[in-house]
């Protein structure tokens, strides 16, 4: 039965006890993300069902049907992330998709001209090229429980839940013209052709999520390149959406067919996923996340082990959804002083900054890193951040464990 037959209190509910029944699950998950169990063996013995790519253990981390970036991996590596280290996150399995039958449907009240195109048709259509991140809504989720000791449910994602991608495609804006677009048309939902997705026994049919036509119109991409590749199988093939600086779950991937309508779209995607639920928030949530918020990571293993006594290049990217990261500062005390990092290379707005800062370690045994990003609004990650029951956007300046020792 599609969702929005049920009636949304009962969708409410239902999500609700989803949310307690998987909080068990996900909390023992996060125990084994903590620690030093985080090895190659998690990665053999447990893969992610349904990505298509290989996963070495030395460059992702397996999280069930979702692979996470290794920082570390990042090291050496140029502003772009390599197609084959992208973070993979999938609700369902990567569907293998013939782009000579593919179509893409346009339909709904909001269009003159509902249509469908072919692959060959949109590759023939004027692109646009654009650096572009794409990260999950909860990428840094495990940080609430194991930084702020508090509970959450999902993917307990450290810091890799994101990637920097060159994506060439046809703007959705031109797209939505030649299927006659109406002035009053005010949603346009895309929806993937992988399978339903089933939690907790609710089917809640297929990704799907809603954004507005003024957001469509602004910047958004049909995109059939990532780094100057066809999209992989795992990243969307043939076609998927790319929303510069929105949650990743935007940027939907596999899209067969794009609804545009004269009034407002719903999935649970908006409502009942993707929205702040807790304390802190109105008691039917907080209005559907759009925007990313600011973050930075180390390009350094978990745990890294440097040596005394001597200079240590520590490099590192820094990104914000709302504006260009202005300037970022690491902490090698606890946070009671910061000092400069040096920014480096192209710099565009949905996208990161890559830094640097010489640190001499003089203390052999545990030390933290911190490293925490302004933005150009004046926005600054915190020392701690405001709770959600699903762990979304966690924006405070992560904890980075390093071990110094005798050289
Ligand atoms: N069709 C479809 N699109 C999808 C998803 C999905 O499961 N199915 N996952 C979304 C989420 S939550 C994220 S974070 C991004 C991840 O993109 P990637 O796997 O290419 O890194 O894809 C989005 N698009
Ligand atoms: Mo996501």
């Amino acid at each position: 039965m599609p969702y929005e037959d049920h009636s949304s209190e009962g969708v409410r509910q239902r999500a609700r006890a989803g949310r307690r029944d998987r909080g068990n699950r996900d909390r023992l998950r996060l125990a084994a993300v903590d620690g030093e169990t985080l090895t190659g063996e998690t990665a053999a013995g447990e893969g992610c069902p349904g990505i298509v790519k290989p996963l070495p253990p030395e460059l992702f981390i397996p999280h069930e049907t979702n692979a996470e970036m290794r920082w570390e991996a990042m090291r050496d590596v140029g502003y772009h992330v390599p197609n084959e280290r992208f973070f993979v996150r999938n609700h369902t399995s990567t569907p293998i998709i013939d782009a000579a039958t593919w179509h893409l449907r346009l339909h709904g009240s909001g269009l003159r001209n509902p249509r469908s195109f072919g692959y060959e048709e949109l590759l023939a259509l004027p692109s646009v090229t654009r650096d572009v991140a794409i990260e999950c809504a909860g990428n840094g989720r495990s940080f609430f429980a194991t930084q702020q000791d508090q509970e959450i449910t999902g993917t307990p994602w450290r810091l890799g839940g994101i990637g920097v991608a060159r994506w060439r495609g046809a703007p959705l804006a031109a797209v939505l013209e030649l299927a006659g677009l109406t002035p009053d048309a005010v949603d346009v939902m895309p929806r993937g052709l992988d399978a339903d997705y089933v939690a907790d026994g609710v089917d809640y049919g297929r990704v799907r999520r809603p954004i507005p036509v003024s957001k469509a119109l602004k910047d958004v991409i049909l995109a059939y390149e990532m780094n100057d590749a066809p999209l992989p199988p795992d990243h969307g093939y043939p076609m998927r959406l790319v929303v510069p600086s929105w949650i990743g779950l935007a940027s939907i991937k596999w899209v067969g067919d794009i609804e545009v309508s004269t009034s407002p779209l719903a999935s649970p995607w908006n409502t009942e996923f993707y929205r702040m639920f807790g304390e802190a928030y109105p008691p039917g949530g907080s209005a559907p996340l759009s925007v990313q918020g600011i973050r930075s990571a180390f390009e350094l293993p978990w745990e890294a082990t440097l040596a005394v006594g001597r200079p240590h290049v520590l490099h590192g990217r820094s990104w914000s959804g709302n504006g260009r990261v202005a300037g970022v500062e690491v902490s090698f005390d606890e946070g009671a002083t910061w000092h400069h990092t040096q920014l480096l290379g192209p710099h565009v707005v949905p996208a990161w900054t890559r830094w640097h800062i010489t640190w001499s370690p003089q203390e052999v045994g545990p030390h933290t890193l911190l490293a925490r990003a302004t933005d150009e609004t004046g926005a600054v990650q915190p020392p701690r951040t405001t709770h959600n029951e699903f762990g979304y956007l966690f924006d405070a300046a992560v904890r980075h464990p390093v071990k110094v020792v005798k050289g």
